[in-house]
């Protein structure tokens, strides 16, 4: 070996066992300053891991949210925000965080004390590098009446299920008016509570475009239940907009007075009727493509939600509708979160109310 490749051959082992040690010592964290900088994920990269204890049901909830969405926890109990970076669900450090009078802390999660006070509690989480992001931590207040008002509103009471069919007084253990609401003020009936939920869909306006009432209990089981769902559909069936909601909250007032059936989930807020209107005439869409809107159309929504059932947690009922007549939607699915298996199909396209059967029929 001449002297020239000696040289060579000791820079080269010296270099490697530099190298052997500085990766030894800390990783490549060395030489990420030689490295092209990865560029900083952008706004709509980023999720948040919110961690929270949910009113109804009354559960701990893990969910992950974009910036400017909305969650309702427990007012009084602890709460967690992650900030999650969407590519390398790396943990983005540096933030800081502000809710009402809470001190900014560092580090990229933090846990705080739900207020007490209800409405919406904007909490902000900044980065450096990126613009200020969002979450609305929407706290609900409790009903402490007992006279069928909340808020100082008359609502009514459900009936007792004690006295219901068989199957309401086998389970009524789960038919337990909600006692906390979200008030569904104008600034934040936009707010997402999934990729699937408004704020205001928990009560839908009529056709002169009013809610019947302007609060709603939150139901986490019912919201993941339709967003699982449409996650699911939209696979199946891409490029259509998300669920049209046409009843979710009803008080029980409300719910007489529209004719629903007398135990309704609606009066418990874990009860949706949905559609698929893609052109907004307030009717579903013909989904299946026969030039007509008839269960066949809904069918193809209950179906993902029966699928779902097999391996979700939640349990409830199914319930497949066809009407007749423009003016009305023309077919609908009911999805509801009430923790036992039900399953139903109602048609109105003969004069009157018949039912029929689209599923297993299992016993339960
Ligand atoms: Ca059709």
């Amino acid at each position: 070996m001449s002297y020239k490749k000696r040289t060579r051959f000791v820079f080269a082992t010296c270099l490697a066992l530099f190298a052997g040690v500085m990766a030894w010592r800390g990783g490549l964290s060395a030489f990420r300053g030689v490295e092209p900088a990865m560029p900083a994920p952008a706004p709509s990269d980023i999720r948040f891991r919110v961690d929270f204890e949910a009113a109804q049901p009354a559960a701990r909830m893990s969910i992950a949210l974009p910036p400017g969405y909305a969650f309702v926890p427990m007012p009084g109990a602890e709460a967690r925000i992650t900030a999650i970076d969407g590519r390398s669900g790396a943990v983005l450090e540096g933030g800081s965080f502000s809710l009402g009078a809470a001190r900014p802390r560092k580090g990229g999660a933090f846990s705080f004390t739900v207020p007490r006070r209800s409405g919406a509690h904007p909490v902000i989480y900044s980065h450096p590098g990126l613009p200020a992001m969002r979450l609305v931590c929407l706290v609900p207040f409790e009903d402490d009446s007992a006279d069928g008002r909340v808020d100082g509103v008359r609502i009514g009471a459900p009936p007792d299920p004690a006295r219901g069919p068989e199957k309401v007084r086998r389970h009524r253990s789960l038919y337990v008016p909600p006692r906390r609401f979200v008030r569904l003020e104008p600034s934040v009936l936009g707010l997402s509570l999934s990729p699937a939920v408004r704020v205001g869909d928990l009560v839908c306006p009529s056709s002169d475009g009013r809610r019947h009432v302007s609060f709603a209990p939150v139901d986490y089981g019912l919201i993941r239940l339709v967003t699982e769902g449409w996650r699911r559909f939209s696979r199946l069936h891409p490029g259509l907009p998300r669920w049209s909601y046409i009843s979710w909250y009803r008080t029980p007032t409300h719910n007489r007075r529209e004719g629903g059936s007398r135990h309704s989930r609606h009066m418990y807020g874990d009860a949706c009727d949905m559609i698929i209107d893609a052109d907004g005439d307030g009717r579903m869409d013909d989904l299946n493509g026969d030039g007509r809107v008839d269960r066949r159309d809904a069918l193809l929504i209950a179906k993902v939600f029966e699928d779902i059932e097999r391996g979700f947690p939640v349990r409830g009922g199914i319930g497949v509708y066809e009407y007749p007549g423009a003016a009305s939607a023309g077919a609908a699915v009911h999805v509801d979160a009430r923790g036992y298996r039900v399953r139903w199909g109602y048609s109105w396209l003969s004069g009157r109310k018949r039912s029929f059967v689209w599923y297993d029929e299992v016993d339960e």
